[in-house]
C-alpha cells in the first residue's frame, strides 16, 4: 500500500495535535481499542486551516470517484466546522465556490425556523464530511437528513477509515463498504487505518503490534 505524501503528513499532522493518540479506549460501539481520533482537539486556527486542506486534497484525489456536488454538509457537531474549513479550502486551493449547510440538533420553532443552517438542500448533490467512521451508526444519521430534505447523496468524506467489520452479525464487509452499497455513494478517507499502520511501521512505533492485533479482531480484509 503506497502512502501519498499528503496522507503521510496528515497522520504525522494528526499525532503532533494529539487528535491520533494510542492507549486504550472504549468505542461508542463498545470495541476496546488500541488507538483514538479525537478530531476535537483539532482546536486552533491554523490547525483547522489545515485539515480543511487534507479534506479538500482527499476530495480531489478521489474526484473520479466522487460524483459532482453542489453543497458540503457537516452534521452537528463535530461535522459544523468540518464543512466550514472544507468549503474555505476548496474555495482558496482550486478557487471554487461551493456551498455549505449544517443542521441544529434541536429544531429552531421561531426566528427562521427549521434544523438545517446555511445554503438549501433541497434538489442538491450533497458531500457529507464528517470525522470517523467505525460501525457506521452516526452517519446514517446524515442519511436521514439529505432524504428528508429532498437531496441527493453525491458522496461522503471522512478523516479516518477505521476499516472495521460492521454492524451487521458476522459481516465481512466494512461499515464503509455497508454504507456505500445501501446508499450507492462513495465514502472517502484521508486516511485508512491500513495508512496508519504502514505510517507507525515506517516510523519503528511501539503501538504496531497492538493495532494489528486489533485489525486481526475487528478489521475488514
Ligand atoms: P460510528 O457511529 O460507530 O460509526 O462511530 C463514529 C463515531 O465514534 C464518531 O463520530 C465519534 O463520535 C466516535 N469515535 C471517534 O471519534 N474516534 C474514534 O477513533 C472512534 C470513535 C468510536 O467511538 O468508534
Amino acid at each position: 500500500m503506497v502512502l501519498e505524501q499528503y496522507q503521510r503528513d496528515f497522520i504525522s499532522f494528526a499525532i503532533a495535535n494529539g487528535v491520533l493518540s494510542f492507549g486504550d479506549y472504549t468505542l461508542k460501539s463498545g470495541r476496546k481499542s488500541p488507538y483514538f481520533f479525537n478530531a476535537g482537539k483539532f482546536s486552533s486556527g491554523a490547525s483547522l486551516s489545515k485539515l480543511g486542506q487534507y479534506y479538500a486534497a482527499a476530495i480531489s484525489a478521489r474526484s473520479a470517484e466522487i460524483n459532482s456536488f453542489d453543497v458540503v454538509f457537516g452534521p452537528a457537531y463535530k461535522g459544523i466546522p468540518l464543512c466550514a474549513a472544507t468549503v474555505i479550502a476548496i474555495a482558496n486551493g482550486e478557487g471554487r465556490d461551493v456551498q455549505y449547510a449544517f443542521n441544529r440538533k434541536e429544531a429552531k420553532d421561531h426566528g427562521e425556523g427549521g434544523s438545517i443552517v446555511g445554503a438549501a438542500l433541497q434538489g442538491k448533490r450533497i458531500l457529507v464530511v464528517d470525522d470517523v467512521i467505525t460501525a457506521g451508526t452516526a452517519i446514517r444519521e446524515s442519511m436521514d437528513i439529505i432524504r428528508e430534505a429532498g437531496a441527493t447523496l453525491a458522496g461522503v468524506v471522512v478523516a479516518i477509515d477505521r476499516q472495521e467489520k460492521g454492524r451487521g452479525e458476522n459481516s465481512a464487509q466494512s461499515a464503509i463498504q455497508e454504507i456505500e452499497q445501501q446508499y450507492g455513494a462513495p465514502v472517502v478517507a484521508v486516511v485508512t487505518l491500513g495508512n496508519v499502520v504502514e505510517y507507525l511501521k515506517e516510523q519503528n512505533n511501539e503501538s504496531v503490534a497492538a493495532m494489528e492485533e486489533y485489525r486481526r479482531e475487528y478489521g475488514v480484509n
